[in-house]
């Protein structure tokens, strides 16, 4: 590791063919071992922060450079741990090489502004400066690109990380600290400190050393940690899930959008913040689309997410298999119409894992299905009026990450960019596929508007601003006392 506070444990080098064998065993951290990560980090701190932009924009790129070279081995990773198909497996080890590429050039920016003063000969200025030790959060379902995004942009603001994966993906979040490492990140700048939320999660968001936490994951878990942090008055940022839409209007172009709803619905199981896991339809072209993505469902290839022909792999765990049919459940009992799949996949390809049929229910709009995020591959379809009845229903849940419309007809797609309540809305393509060098986040639920990740904006989580006065008149000059008499001649 990079400094600090090493995983404890180790990494077991068994080679692993099927569902179900040990990868790795890590040791959990302690509450010692926290205080230990913490107080490295502090340590870094000062040196960090002065070390150039620049140069520390250099660091950046060689993590780059070497995430690139291993990125067979991390996309693999990313599959065995979590369970995504490979070629989302490289694309989550993309992510994080995009990001930390974008935040390098960072490094040569992060602009202030020069402000004019009220008062002669003097100078006013504005600098991001970074804000000390801060907490990484992270998920399970990118288990690389996210702690690319959260650490590119506090390493290159100058802010030493406390990271913290999920307990589903320790191996992923230690070979990603491996590589920071070899690319020479000093000590103490880098701790990885792997273990459960009410230890780790806690005793970091608690620390009073720890001047920032970046959380994402499920609403209630936010809430708390919001909570914990307002208490310390520190910086939050955090992106805490969707219950995102297609709207398909009756003018779009189905195979266009029946591509769309397919990787948005069912790419990574449905596991995206980003899915889409409702789709809203224009009541003309209802039933086609419907029976035409039901026919796609069916032929949908689940399985073994190593194999490259395989469209869609397991839920990442037990838990997450289990959440997801409860749903199923909660789908069936409250007259949600099931319209495809809607069932555990048995057979020796499946049977050693949390293989789910991808599913689809027509649901009414105050449904559960139609509300709740469930984070797997179920999607609901809503059928609607028109324009306007689509945005409402799109609009009447408590998530707003993000939207789509399709459609050809510009006076629509142009209103949706704003009518639609979420932090990002696509035209003519699903809603997941972000992109780093534009800002990521929500509004209502999905977590608090003023920080967005990724994009120029990502710096804001990371940094407070500075406001410089510089007199140079040789003498006392009094803001809104002198400045009439300036005026007045
Ligand atoms: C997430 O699911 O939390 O836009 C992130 C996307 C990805 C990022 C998803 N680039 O789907």
């Amino acid at each position: 590791m990079a400094a600090g506070a090493a995983p404890r444990g180790s990494v077991s080098k068994r080679g692993i063919r099927q569902t179900g064998e040990v990868l790795a065993t890590f040791s959990s951290a302690t509450k010692q071992d926290v205080q230990t990560a913490v107080k490295a980090a502090k340590g870094a701190f000062d040196k960090w922060r002065k070390t150039p932009a620049p140069r520390r924009g250099d660091l950046l790129l060689e993590a780059a450079r070497i995430l690139r070279h291993r990125k067979e081995d991390l996309g693999r990773t990313v599959t065995l741990e979590m369970g995504k198909i490979l070629s989302e497996g490289l694309g989550d080890v993309q992510e994080a090489i995009d990001f930390y590429q974008y935040a390098a050039g960072e490094g040569r920016r992060m602009f202030g502004e020069t402000v004019p003063s009220e008062l002669p000969n003097k100078m006013c200025l504005t600098l991001r400066l970074p804000v000390g030790p801060v907490a990484l959060i992270t998920p399970w379902n990118f288990p690389i690109a996210i702690p690319g995004w959260k650490s590119g942009a506090a390493l290159i603001a100058g802010c030493p990380i406390l990271f913290k994966p999920s307990s589903l993906t320790p191996l992923c979040a230690a070979k990603f600290v491996e590589v920071l490492d070899e690319a020479g990140f000093p000590p103490g700048v880098v701790n990885l400190v792997a273990g459960s939320g009410s230890v780790v999660g806690d005793g970091l968001v608690a620390h009073p050393d720890v001047r920032a936490v970046s959380f994402t994951g499920g609403v209630e878990t936010g809430r708390h940690v919001y909570e914990a942090a307002a208490r310390k008055m520190i910086k939050v940022g955090l992106e805490l899930g969707g219950k995102n839409a297609i709207i398909a209007m009756d003018d779009a172009n189905l195979e266009l959008l029946l591509d769309g709803v397919m990787f948005g619905a069912f790419g990574t199981a449905g596991q995206r913040c980003t899915a889409t896991s409702r789709l809203i339809v224009h009541q003309r072209i209802y039933e086609q689309v419907v029976g035409e993505l039901v026919e796609r469902t069916e032929k949908l290839r689940v399985g073994n997410p190593l194999d490259e022909k395989t469209e869609m792999g397991p839920v990442a765990s037990p838990d997450q298999e289990k959440k997801v049919l409860e749903y199923i459940d909660i789908g069936k009992k409250e007259r949600s119409k099931l319209l495809t799949g809607g069932r555990k996949l048995k057979g020796p390809a499946y049977d050693r894992g949390f293989f789910l049929a991808p599913t689809i229910f027509a649901v009414g709009r105050k449904a559960r299905l139609a509300q709740e995020e469930l984070f797997g591959p179920v999607l609901s379809v809503l059928r609607a009026k028109d324009y306007a009845d689509a945005v409402s229903i799109a609009n009447a849940v408590k998530y707003g990450l993000s939207s789509s419309i399709y459609t050809n007809d510009l006076r629509q797609a142009f209103r949706a960019m704003q009518d639609l309540e979420a932090g990002i809305t696509y035209v003519n393509a699903p809603t997941i596929g972000a992109e780093v060098q534009l800002p990521f986040g929500g509004t209502k639920d999905t977590g608090p508007t003023d920080t967005r990740e990724a994009g120029p904006t990502a710096l804001e989580e990371f940094t407070y601003w500075k406001t410089i006065y510089v007199d140079y008149s040789g003498r006392l000059q009094k803001a809104q006392i002198d400045t009439q008499r300036i005026v007045g001649g």
